[in-house]
């Protein structure tokens, strides 16, 4: 937290006992817990034993102490910050805040581990409508929390910021229970093409940072309704999102969505329990996250703590100072993140994910099959994918795999995959083949990444392009 006092481990040592007063360290908070010692439920010895030094080595043990609700009563007694340095030894010692992440599928191809970042093989998207919880794409920034349901409270807060608490069970039985199909993607998908121009800042997606699953919630505008909360209210434009994972000081991740979005019934926006009818797995937000379907990735907040409905937009870094679009002469010396709205719809995509690049593949009567996925932000529906072999000579039109083509125009927030039958000519040994597609409101792909470089390298939605090679 900025603007408290720094303190040294030797200050914190120097408060070990009732009359010097009982500090304690935990993360990067100091906390003066004199007050608080005899109310410990645990009884005031155990407490004791951490005095005038770090709680990490008590906490890892008796690891009920590692939720939210408890961090909430400590940050109650914080009076300071310990010192940088400091603070990076007593983590070297003892706890790794990534050590409560959940176990995770092997097949998935991580990006970086602290915090989690992993894409499934391409190939997979395709063999089935929604993606498999074990195998959706995982888009961390920070460890991923352990929350106990028993004692876990979503806060909402209206314009005067009055706060009205929702446990768990509450959000299911006090509002209808609705299912969405709806795909998330996270804003630097397919980032390692666009790299190949220039560098970017950001993990090196492929194009599987992706996954299509059905959400079972709340629908958000009906939980805000019940507080009063309508287009009528005064002072509201937007609804923040924050998430109980925190990097331990004073940031949590958080970002916002209009009003306009939360409030319309169509849109879809839910606050969701289960995915693909499982309790959400804890890298997927466990035990509640909202899906704003059609909005980029980095809006569906998981692990939701609070929703504060507000004049303006999240204050989270990721709202402020990310998840935007710049110009490609814009670099890091000049570029200015005020200048460049929020991410929130994404543009049309599309990429192939069988065969993959460089595979060798069968010819079958002068044919090849290749199969991949096509999405667009903001509801809009795929209604045409077109893949070359000939580097666009002629383009095939895929036949188009929809399970939710009835869905009502403006609310088509699945993905649609797809298949085409490439020919080839007869004896050549390799094929580039190029795939493009267009939404209904007949915007398509940009053909190549130079124009649409941007220095976080986001947005990166070009005509997706690989080479294969042939066998007879
Ligand atoms: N919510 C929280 N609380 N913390 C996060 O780090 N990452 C966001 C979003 N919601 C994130 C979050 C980003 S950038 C993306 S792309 C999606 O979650 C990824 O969702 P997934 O991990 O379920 O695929
Ligand atoms: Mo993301």
């Amino acid at each position: 937290i900025k603007g408290l006092p720094e303190y040294t481990l030797d200050e914190v040592a120097d408060h070990a006992s009732k009359e010097d007063g009982i500090w304690v360290t935990y993360q990067r908070g100091v906390y003066d817990i004199t007050k608080f010692v005899e109310e410990h439920p645990g009884g005031s010895e155990k407490i004791l034993m951490a005095a005038g030094g770090s709680l990490e080595p008590f906490w890892s043990m008796y690891s009920v102490h590692q939720q939210p609700s408890i961090l909430a009563i400590l940050e109650q007694f914080r009076i300071g910050n310990l010192s940088e340095a400091d603070a990076k030894e007593v983590a070297k010692d003892v706890s790794d805040p990534y050590l409560n992440d959940p176990k995770r599928h092997p097949i998935l191809h991580p990006s970086s581990l602290k915090p989690y970042n992993a894409e499934p093989p391409p190939s997979i998207l395709v063999d089935s409508y929604v993606t498999p919880n074990d195998l959706f794409y995982v888009r961390n920034h920070l460890p991923v929390p352990k929350v106990e349901v028993s004692t876990y409270k979503l806060k909402v807060y209206d314009a005067n910021m009055k706060e009205t608490s929702f446990s768990l069970e509450d959000i299911k039985t006090k509002f209808p229970k609705v299912t969405v199909t709806a795909t998330v993607m996270c804003a630097g998908n397919r980032r390692g093409e666009m790299v190949k121009v220039k560098p970017v800042k950001g993990l090196s997606w492929g194009h599987a940072a992706i996954g299509n699953a059905t959400w079972s919630g709340a629908r958000l505008h009906e939980v805000l309704r019940s507080l009063g909360i309508d287009e009528t209210s005064p002072n509201i434009e937007h609804v923040q999102f924050e998430g109980l994972d925190t990097d331990g000081v004073s940031v949590f991740y958080g970002a916002s969505i209009p009003i306009e979005k939360a409030l319309n019934p169509a849109g879809d926006v839910i606050l969701a329990y289960e995915m693909n009818g499982e309790p959400i797995p804890r890298d997927h937000g466990y035990p509640l996250r909202v899906i704003v379907p059609g909005i980029v990735g980095a809006r569906n907040v998981k692990w939701l703590g609070k929703i504060i409905v507000s004049k303006n937009e999240s204050e989270s870094h990721w709202q402020q100072n990310d998840y935007k679009g710049f110009s490609p002469s814009t670099d890091w010396d000049t570029v200015d993140f005020k200048t460049a709205p929020a991410i929130q719809e994404l543009p049309v995509i599309s990429a192939i994910c069988d065969p993959s690049n460089s595979e060798t593949i069968s010819v079958k009567n002068g044919k090849i099959t290749v199969r991949g996925y096509a999405w667009s932000g903001g509801g809009s529906k795929i209604v045409r994918v077109d893949v070359t072999g000939d580097q666009g000579k002629t383009w095939q039109v895929a036949k188009l795999i929809d399970e939710e083509a009835d869905a009502r125009p403006y609310r088509h927030w699945g993905w649609t995959l797809w298949t085409a039958e490439i020919p080839v000519s007869s004896g050549s040994k390799q094929v580039e083949l190029w795939a493009k597609a267009v939404d209904s409101n007949y915007n398509t792909q940009p053909e190549t990444f130079e124009n649409i470089w941007n220095l976080r390298g986001v947005l990166s939605n070009a005509y997706h392009r690989i080479k294969v090679n042939l066998k007879y």
